[in-house]
């Protein structure tokens, strides 16, 4: 069959009843860069058909799993059946490491209120509020994040006042979140839920000074796999302060101190965007758009960042770890890219990664034939240019939308409005915007927003990538068809990814999977001629 990718993508909806085919279509595009700088129009954040088997998780997971989950000494205690707790306990990867023995790190633990029948017939408030004194009790943290499952929506029970009283009874910062998994279209509604919570009940509330020269926040970064431990070296040696992550190795007070920061990294648009136009309104800290996945994305960020500080040493420290670092990422790229050269990639993955690992694909000579996200929103594929241009449909204003005006005392703009110009001017800063994922693609490219399993198959069969980045939901599956697959959510049981040394890191485990002919040799259960379990239980 023909590889021409607008062949090809009739050829993936084609199976569709005539609705579906025509939703999946919009929701499918072949890159082009047109001559007034557009991209084609992505239809995307939008409800998943029945039927479809996505790869998309809820909007409590957003909340919960992705944003919350890495901060280890807020206690997360989820308002739900167990289920929804367990299945979010420990499955991302999301390092930290506490300065000694005794400093709390609750992420090992699974706090649920185990809903059981009787309580969604009368209400769980009561138990909500015995489980909130138990945990207390047990851990006597600074704060504990109520997570609001499903039922908890459908029944009514009020998490918000129940935190209200029990903060007022405890004297410590309880607060509810109402991200009920069905709340969104997908866990993109439990970031923006989040970064509300965030922004609303910790940001901003310890005034610590510090009189470092650079300082800064990372967000979007969640250190997954370790990524935030490179990262923080790499800080370290050039010099810059890093007051928070959101939220990779955070704490809770690293976070209400977040607002004396002078900028704002923003590595993950999709998931931390909010909080960064929150905090720009409120305090005045600016934001830009950052890439720590590459070795040459990273040398490019650091740059970045040395020339928004405006300063000659640390332009020159910065320079001086890149040149350091570039060394032996050099040696190992040298060999990989012989052997990795013209091996094809796909990524289906998330809101950020299918656009950010593209980078370290190129940079071992390999090319990207087919991209998307799970529940990115348009700006991350087209750029936040066509932000002002879009509807806001009835899942997306079910979020709250917080107004946000300049704090009296607080708000302090960091840069004079001749500099905010300046840099706004140089389209490589990405100084208060995202280009989003395709205009960094070649053309004639496949891009597929929530991607379905069906249409992952087909794909597989027709192109047969060297390697296809996914998850674990897919993982099996892909191998299954012969074609390596790489978690990019998990890393696997690899990583660190992020900055120099996570570079070489990919380069090597990428070399060894699209090198290997491994899943090549699989016979597939469907056309083995093993018998089933039932077949066997027949005859
Ligand atoms: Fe941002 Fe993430 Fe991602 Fe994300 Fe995620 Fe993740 Fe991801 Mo899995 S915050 S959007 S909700 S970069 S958990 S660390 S890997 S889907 S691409």
């Amino acid at each position: 069959m023909s590889k021409d990718p607008r062949v090809v993508k009739d050829e993936l909806v084609q199976i569709y009843p005539k609705k579906l085919r025509q939703k999946r279509s919009e929701q499918m595009v072949v890159t082009e860069h047109r001559e007034d700088g557009s991209v084609p129009v992505i239809k995307s954040n939008v409800r998943t058909s029945p039927g479809i088997i996505t790869q998309r998780g809820c909007t409590y997971a957003g909340c919960k799993g992705v944003i919350f989950g890495p901060t280890r000494d807020i206690l997360n205690l989820v308002h739900g059946p167990i289920g929804c707790s367990f299945y979010a306990w420990l499955t991302r990867r999301n390092q930290t490491r506490t300065p000694n023995e005794t400093a709390p790190n609750f992420m090992n633990y699974c706090l649920s209120t185990d809903m059981q029948e009787e309580n969604i017939v009368f209400g769980g408030e009561k138990k909500l509020k015995l489980a909130v004194k138990e945990a207390y009790e047990l851990f006597h943290p600074k704060s504990i994040a109520i997570f609001s499952t499903c039922p908890v929506g459908l029944i009514g029970d009020d998490v918000h006042a129940v935190a209200r009283e029990m903060s007022a009874e405890l004297g410590i910062n309880i607060f509810g979140l109402s991200c009920e998994g069905y709340r969104g279209v997908s866990q993109s509604a439990g970031h923006h839920i989040a970064n509300n919570g965030l922004f609303k009940n910790i940001i901003g509330l310890d005034e610590t000074p510090h009189d470092d020269k650079f300082k800064i926040n990372l967000l979007g970064e969640y250190n997954i796999g370790g990524d935030g431990f490179v990262l923080e070296e790499i800080f370290k040696r050039c010099g810059i302060k890093q007051i928070s992550t959101f939220s990779g190795n955070s704490t809770y007070d690293s976070m209400a101190n977040s607002h004396t920061a002078d900028l704002n990294l923003v590595m993950c648009h999709r998931s931390i965007n909010y909080a960064a136009e929150m905090m720009e309104k409120k305090f005045g800290i600016p934001w830009m758009k950052v890439n720590f996945i590459g070795a040459d994305a990273t040398a490019k960020t650091l740059r970045k960042i040395a020339q928004y500080f405006e300063d000659a040493e640390l332009a020159e420290r910065v320079e001086q770890v890149i040149a350091e670092e570039m060394a032996t990422v050099e040696a190992t790229r040298a060999v990989v890219k012989a052997r990795c050269q013209g091996k094809t990639a796909m990524l289906f993955v998330g809101g950020s990664r299918a656009h950010h690992y593209q980078t370290l694909f190129t940079e071992i000579g390999m090319k990207t034939i087919a991209a998307g996200y799970e529940f990115g929103h348009r700006d991350d594929y087209e750029g936040r240019n066509v932000l002002p241009g879009l509807k806001v449909d009835a899942d997306s204003r079910n979020i709250e939308e917080l107004t946000v005006v300049p704090d009296p005392e607080r708000y302090r703009p960091r840069r004079t409005p001749d500099q905010v110009a300046k840099l706004e001017g140089l389209s490589e800063m990405e100084f208060r915007d995202y280009i989003g994922m395709m205009k960094e693609m070649e053309d004639d490219q496949l891009v597929i927003d929530d991607l379905s399993h069906h249409e992952t198959e087909r794909l597989l069969e027709i192109y047969k990538p060297d390697i296809f980045c996914a998850g674990i939901k897919e993982k099996y599956a892909v191998q299954k068809m012969g074609i390596p697959c790489k978690q990019l959510h998990s890393y696997d049981y690899g990583g660190p990814y992020a900055g120099f040394r996570g570079a070489i890191n990919f380069f090597n485990d990428i070399d060894r999977m699209v090198n290997m002919k491994i899943w090549s040799y699989v016979t597939p259960p469907w056309q083995s001629k093993t018998k089933l379990p039932e077949e066997v239980a027949a005859d």
